[in-house]
């Protein structure tokens, strides 16, 4: 077993305090999000969607990596082949509990980029609709997300990786997001073994050969230890 892609959701997150999207309570029961996270809902209302994202930075910076977040940055520091971290979620936990090398694929919550040159710069605690892109002066700023809709980021290097991996690994995803949603079954198609670790089974469970319910906190480091 020597080449690992592991893709990480909200579920990592959910025992630092931060919410998920689709559970009760989640995200999505609070806010639409057609009206916050498409870009037809950032030209249709760009201070509604600051506002969302100004509210989410907060409260990230107030929240600290849990067990799972330290079980896999210990994972990528002692293993020894090819592994890929992949992550669905905009929080930077992943980074604070030491891992070196994240694939953001929905973005950064902590980053912004200018929506006319795409200069992309560490995104200030608050954002305005006023705010000029500090590189072209000229662009409208946003935050530097994937919002629905949008091509997910570093996907030819994702689907390159999922392609000769030994092991493909779902922590605490729902599923029903794409193209996330689809990778196991590129990796099983690979030749992959495939393993999913959720608190309860995600929609795409019975594409995955093996899978262990519970809390992140608990599952993630069993399975790295
Ligand atoms: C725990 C736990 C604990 C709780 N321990 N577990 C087919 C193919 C391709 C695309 C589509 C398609 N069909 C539809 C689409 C379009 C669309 C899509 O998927 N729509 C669906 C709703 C049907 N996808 C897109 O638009 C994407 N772009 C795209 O497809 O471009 C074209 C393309 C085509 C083909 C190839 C490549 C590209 C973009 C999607 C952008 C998603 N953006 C969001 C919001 C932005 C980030 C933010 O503001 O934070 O990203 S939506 C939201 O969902 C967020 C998440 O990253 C994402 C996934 O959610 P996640 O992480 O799974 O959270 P939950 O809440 O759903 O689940 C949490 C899980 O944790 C649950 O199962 C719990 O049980 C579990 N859990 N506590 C362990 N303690």
């Amino acid at each position: 077993m020597d080449k690992i892609v592991i893709l990480t959701g909200a579920g990592v997150s959910a025992e630092s305090g931060l919410g998920t999207f689709r559970d009760a309570g989640g995200v999505w029961t609070q806010y639409d999000l057609e009206e916050v996270a498409t870009p037809e809902g950032f030209a249709k209302n760009p201070g509604l969607v600051h506002d969302f994202y100004n509210a989410r930075r907060e409260n990230c910076k107030n929240k600290a990596p849990n067990a799972a977040h330290d079980a896999l940055a210990r994972l990528e520091r002692e293993f020894t082949g090819d592994l890929m971290l992949v992550t669905q979620n905009v929080d930077d936990l992943h980074e604070r509990a030491g891992c070196q090398n994240v694939v953001h694929m929905h973005g950064e919550l902590m980053r912004a980029r200018c929506a006319l040159c795409d200069h992309r710069y560490d995104a200030p605690l608050v954002m305005g609709v006023a705010d000029p892109c500090p590189a072209c002066e000229r662009g409208p700023t946003r935050p530097d997300i994937v919002w629905f809709g949008e091509m997910p980021f570093f996907m030819d290097d994702i689907y390159v990786a999922l392609s000769a991996a030994d092991l493909f690994v779902s922590i605490g995803t729902s599923g029903s997001v794409y193209p996330a949603a689809g990778f196991v079954q590129i990796a099983d198609a690979a030749g992959a073994d495939t393993l999913e670790l959720n608190l309860e089974p995600s929609l795409g469970i019975s594409d995955f050969a093996q899978a262990r319910q519970g809390p992140a906190t608990q599952i993630v480091p069993e399975w790295v230890a």
